[in-house]
């Protein structure tokens, strides 16, 4: 899949995508383009930001500089494009992000994330160039970016061959595999570590034991674990 995500500071993303797993995802035909917001700035001076109307503190992201960049590097209308691909707005109140957002975002072939900075956007920009808006959580961050990693990290790892082994993204906690329960316990060597032993059933060979034994962990920890959504 093909992600472009619009953001101030696209150095960000030079370490992130040197990360295993999201440069195997590139290695496998996938792209993940920065966009610099403030080379497509119509104002002088960079400028990208503007102070609220109607007072208050911080800046607020303009709508022409976000029309701008959109415009220049997809060289169609905004508003159209909106309409034709998942054009996502990274702020605090948007859907919040989980398990079934990142498969729905896996399934697409091109999508598109813009980076809210200062006190956000202009609410034209949510309003008329994003067809949806998205939040990792009930907490501010301070810009976009390390959330736009956080969705990154979440779709990639889906798609094929990010992952050494197919089958562990598919199996983990929350995956459909489960039925959307929580993932059962995981051991590895040593068998036992200051007295405290792996569960015999792993160590028996017994395939169908094994299988039977990680479901019921998997039921007991949905069960006690606090409502996703
Ligand atoms: Cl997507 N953006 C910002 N600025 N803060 C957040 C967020 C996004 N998700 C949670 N907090």
């Amino acid at each position: 899949m093909n992600i472009d995500i619009f953001t101030l500071f696209p150095e960000w993303f030079e370490w992130f995508v040197s990360q295993r797993h999201v440069a195997n995802a590139i290695a496998s035909g996938s792209t993940l383009n920065c966009i610099d917001v403030r080379e497509h700035t119509p104002l002088s001076g960079g400028q990208v930001d503007d102070s609220p109307y109607g007072g208050g503190a911080g800046m607020v992201l303009r709508v022409d500089v976000i029309g701008a960049a959109l415009q220049a590097h997809y060289r169609t209308d905004p508003v159209a494009l909106a309409h034709r691909r998942r054009v996502i707005a990274l702020t605090p109140g948007g859907r919040l992000f989980d398990e079934r957002f990142a498969s729905e975002l896996a399934g697409e072939r091109d999508i598109t994330l813009l980076c809210g900075r200062y006190e956000g956007f202009d609410e034209r920009i949510i309003e008329h160039f994003a067809s949806e808006t998205l939040s990792i959580g009930r907490y501010v961050l301070s810009g976009g970016e390390l959330a736009a990693m956080v969705v990154c990290d979440a779709v990639l790892r889906k798609l094929p061959g990010a992952l050494g082994d197919e089958s562990s993204a598919s199996e983990e906690s929350f995956s459909e595999a489960l039925c959307g329960a929580p993932e059962y316990p995981q051991y590895t060597r040593p068998a036992e570590y200051r007295g405290w032993r792996v569960p015999e059933v792993l160590l028996s060979g017994h395939h169908d034991r094994i299988r039977r034994w990680r479901a019921e962990r998997s039921e007991e920890r949905r069960a006690s674990a606090p409502r996703l959504s």
